[in-house]
This record gives structure tokens, C-alpha cells and sequence, in this order.
């Protein structure tokens, strides 16, 4: 009985019915078949999760371990050739993926749809950066009668640690730089939403990336605590939040074996600063994307919002306007703007969080939730609060909940140095039209990524490169021209081609 084989079979039977997948014939296996919780999927089961058995683990590592030099001999042709016959195979089945989205994760169509392209971005320019960084070596300068060259190649197994909010960009995106340097790779997909990584997982088999080379783990944190105390794994690609990045580092460092490489993309507490001269139909528009969109689960989602004490009113006004027009419900439907959050645990921190600060007497808007939305799903209102700084807010607030303060034309410096001293660096908003406030928010700020005058998510892969600094993460970017070159080892080999030097004796052994 091959575990793997048995896991990568089940695969072959992953189907997107109400009815369970992942349950094994074995009914050794029935005790591990726990249900998905999935209240905003009209209340049905969109499949079961089978976690991860230790022994599959150790299994799976080992194979990825075997099979890893003949992956990086392959090269970084064909490597990039298989990555695009996998971003072709996501194309053609698209439909599956867009359904996936909206019925694990509870996307609305739009969010799917940029999801599903972010994912097949990702491979492509993964594949790009093989080619790039993985067919000729870098011939440096030296001295005549030497010869010296930088080489690039795969550290080993990593392992990919993956959120559910972008259960197919982020599960494939870091998996694909991690194949394209040369690794082989173990994949351990959101608790939340395994069916569609093991659709991702499905379709790079079929593209050619051998089985070994690209596996499933799916399982809690506990299957992910069990991967990363593994001394064999030369690294961890991680992204969720700051409090489980510490744990993987820590597990990380309490290894035998070699020192792995840790990238790590965690949480946010993004603001967007607006001053008087700001064209408020801009930034009405801007705000609701940047807040609201995706039911406000993006680690680059705005949660604060400081406006100019003389437009504060009539911007707000304005807001609200927005605000009030935004449709909260099914996300199967092509009109919904704000859909559900993704399981109870979530909702109820959110209303926690609204619940303390309306304690506190501060001033809450929310809209009304749409009948029906509390019987079939985790609907969470959409939720304005008014507050004094960003530093009343003690932790990533991870949904639709928008957090408004003002300030005078003379705090901008202040509100900049609240802003850095939450610690998070990830995504920062401003609109302004004046130069010089540009000029210096973007000196000042400590954020990974600073839009000007427009929204504040949704960065593009090569064009706009996402990650933060501080608590929002270790860089380096992804979608990047250093992101992959994290993933491997360099190796630098120097020849002395003189007829007295190594060369003679090299001819001469
Ligand atoms: C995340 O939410 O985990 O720019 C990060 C954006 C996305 C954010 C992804 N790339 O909105």
C-alpha cells in the first residue's frame, strides 16, 4: 500500500458535487474524514477534507527529496515549459476554478475571475524567471587567465504554506517560484480550502510535472506544524498571519540540519491618507474597493482611513453614499459586491471587534444585512467606525470593517509615524495632488507598496511586485525580479585557466 499513490488516486476523484471527496475506500480512513464547515455555501457541504496521515508526510518529503536533483538537472527550459503547460491547463478549466472560488471560498464572480488570472500570471512569469535565472550561468569579470561563473539552482524540498483567501494565486504562486528555481515542492493548501489546490495540484501533474515533484499535504495546523519540524526541508514559503509566521520560524530554527530559508507574508493594518486636495469622486470610489472588495480579506485591504479635517464631512457624506449601494449576499450572483467571510471563527472576531468599540461609545455605521444572509451564510455587515489613530487598533481587523480618523494639514508627519509605528508594512493609500505630499509620504512611510491616487489592492504580478517590510513579512517580493532567486542556492565556480595553474592539473587527473 503506497500512501502517496493512494492520496494522488483520490485525487483523480475530486468532483464538484455536494458529495465528499477525499474519502478514502479504506474505512481505516472514515475517523479522518472530517466535514468542511461551509455555512455561507447555502449551507452545503462542498466536499470533505482528508488531513494528512504522518507517515504521508514523511513519505512525501522523502520522495520530493529523491526526485529533487533530477528536477533541477532538468533545467530551467523545460521547467518553464512545464509551468506554461500548466497555466494553459488552468485556462481551459476555468469554469471549475471559477465555481471552486465562489463555493469553498465564497468569492463573488469578480474575485474569481481576477483570482483565477493572478494564478495563471504567476505561472507564466515564474516560468519567465526560469528561463532568466536557470539556463546559462553568469560569467563574471576576473582577472585574465580566470574564469568565473555564478550558477543558480534549487536548494531542495520546500514546503508551501498557503492562505485561504487566495486559495489558487497564493497556493500556486509560491509553489511555482519554488519549482521554477529547481526545488521540489510539498504543498500544504488553507484547512479551508483544499478542493481547490488539489484541483491546481491535478492539473501541474497533467501538464507534465511529475508526481513526486509537486505534492498535497492537505490538513490544519497540525499537518503544517508536522511538515516544518521536517530537518530535510531546505525551506518554507508562508502566507497568513504574523502570529504563525513566528511559529514556523521558530520550528524552523529548532531543527537539525541545514539552515532553511523562510519567506514569510503576513498581515497588514493599511491605511490611506486623503488631504484637501483630493477629488472626492475618486477617493469614494477608491475607498469602497480598497475596504469592501473581497468582503475586505485581503492582507493589502484598507482598514483605516485619515481624511483631511476640512473635507472630513463631505467626504464621508460621500462615502456613505457608496457605501449604502454596495449588494451583500449570494456570491454566485454577477450583481454581489460584498459576499460572505470564510467560516464562523471569522465572523465572530469581526462582530467582537465592532461589538468592543460601540461599547466604547464610538461612533459605528453598518449596514443592514439583506434577508436570508443570516441563515445561509457567515455574512458579516459592511461597517464604518470612526476612531482617533491607527494605534487604537490592536490587531489585523480581516473583513469588510473600515476604520475612519481626521487630521490636520499640519499632522501629516504625525499620522505618517502612527501609521509606521503599528509595525505592519504593507500597503499604504494616499490621495493628494500636491507634489511635495507625495514626495514625502513615500520617504517617510515604511510600506512595502504605496498607491497614489488610486485604489490599494489587486497588484498586478510584474507590474506592481506585493509584499511588505516589518510584521506584514520577509520580502522578498512576489510577482518580482528577486522573488524566485530567493528559492535557490548560488554557486559561484573560479578556474584558474593558466597553463601553470588548475587547469594543467585538472587535465593532468
Ligand atoms: C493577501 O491578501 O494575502 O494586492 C495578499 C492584492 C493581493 C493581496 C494578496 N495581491 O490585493
Amino acid at each position: 500500500h503506497d500512501p502517496l499513490a493512494a492520496r494522488l488516486a483520490e485525487l483523480d476523484d475530486v468532483h464538484w458535487t455536494a458529495e465528499p471527496t477525499f474519502c478514502s475506500d479504506d474505512p481505516d480512513f472514515e475517523a479522518e474524514i472530517a466535514p468542511i464547515n461551509k455555512p455561507q455555501d447555502l449551507g452545503k457541504e462542498v466536499g470533505t477534507r482528508r488531513d494528512s496521515l504522518p507517515e504521508e508526510i514523511t513519505n512525501a518529503i522523502t520522495q520530493a527529496s529523491d526526485i529533487q536533483a533530477g528536477w533541477n538537472g532538468l533545467g530551467g527550459e523545460k521547467r518553464a515549459l512545464l509551468l506554461e503547460a500548466a497555466a494553459d491547463l488552468f485556462e481551459q478549466n476555468s469554469a471549475e476554478f471559477l465555481s471552486l472560488c465562489q463555493r469553498e471560498a465564497g468569492k463573488t464572480l469578480v474575485d474569481a475571475v481576477l483570482e483565477l488570472r493572478e494564478a495563471v500570471d504567476f505561472l507564466r512569469y515564474y516560468a519567465g524567471e526560469a528561463r532568466r535565472m536557470f539556463t546559462q550561468p553568469v560569467m563574471l569579470p576576473g582577472p585574465t587567465g580566470e574564469e568565473n561563473r555564478l550558477s543558480m539552482a534549487g536548494r531542495g524540498v520546500f514546503a508551501t504554506i498557503s492562505p485561504w483567501n487566495f486559495p489558487l494565486a497564493i497556493f500556486i504562486g509560491p509553489a511555482a517560484a519554488a519549482l521554477a528555481a529547481g526545488n521540489t515542492v510539498v504543498a500544504k493548501p488553507a484547512e479551508q480550502t483544499p478542493l481547490i489546490a488539489a484541483l491546481a495540484v491535478k492539473l501541474c501533474h497533467q501538464a507534465g510535472i511529475p508526481e513526486a515533484v509537486f505534492q498535497l499535504l492537505p490538513g490544519a495546523g497540525d499537518v503544517g506544524e508536522m511538515i516544518t519540524s521536517d530537518p530535510r526541508l531546505a525551506g518554507v514559503a508562508f502566507t497568513g498571519s504574523t502570529d504563525t509566521a513566528r511559529a514556523i520560524n521558530r520550528s524552523l530554527a529548532a531543527r537539525e540540519g541545514p539552515i532553511a530559508t523562510f519567506i514569510a507574508e503576513t498581515g497588514g493594518q493599511n491605511a490611506m491618507i486623503v488631504d484637501s486636495s483630493a477629488l472626492p469622486e475618486q477617493v469614494t470610489r477608491d475607498v469602497i474597493a480598497s475596504a469592501f472588495q473581497s468582503a475586505g480579506q485581503r492582507c493589502s485591504a484598507q482598514r483605516m482611513l485619515y481624511l483631511q479635517e476640512d473635507i472630513f464631512d463631505e467626504t464621508l457624506a460621500m462615502i456613505w453614499g457608496a457605501f449604502d449601494a454596495l449588494d451583500i449576499g449570494d456570491p454566485t450572483l454577477l450583481s454581489t459586491d460584498v459576499g460572505p467571510v470564510i467560516d464562523p471563527d471569522a465572523k465572530a472576531a469581526l462582530e467582537r471587534h465592532v461589538a468592543r468599540r460601540k461599547k466604547a461609545g464610538r461612533t459605528v455605521w453598518r449596514r443592514k444585512l439583506p434577508k436570508g444572509t443570516g441563515t445561509t451564510g457567515c455574512f458579516v455587515a459592511p461597517t464604518i467606525i470612526e476612531i482617533d489613530s491607527i494605534l487604537d487598533l490592536k490587531r489585523e481587523n480581516f473583513g469588510p470593517i473600515l476604520h475612519v480618523a481626521r487630521f490636520k494639514a499640519d499632522e501629516l508627519e504625525q499620522v505618517i509615524e502612527d501609521i509606521n509605528a503599528t509595525g505592519f508594512g504593507l500597503t499604504l493609500g494616499l490621495h493628494s495632488r500636491i507634489e511635495a505630499t507625495r514626495r514625502l509620504v513615500e520617504a517617510k512611510a515604511k510600506v512595502g507598496n504605496f498607491y497614489v491616487n488610486r485604489n490599494q489592492i489587486g497588484a498586478v504580478v510584474e507590474s506592481q511586485p506585493f509584499g511588505g517590510e516589518g510584521l506584514s513579512g520577509t520580502g522578498p517580493k512576489a510577482g518580482g525580479p528577486h522573488y524566485v532567486a530567493r528559492f535557490a542556492t548560488e554557486r559561484v565556480v573560479c578556474i584558474d585557466t593558466t597553463a601553470a595553474g588548475g587547469n594543467a592539473s585538472l587535465l593532468a587527473s
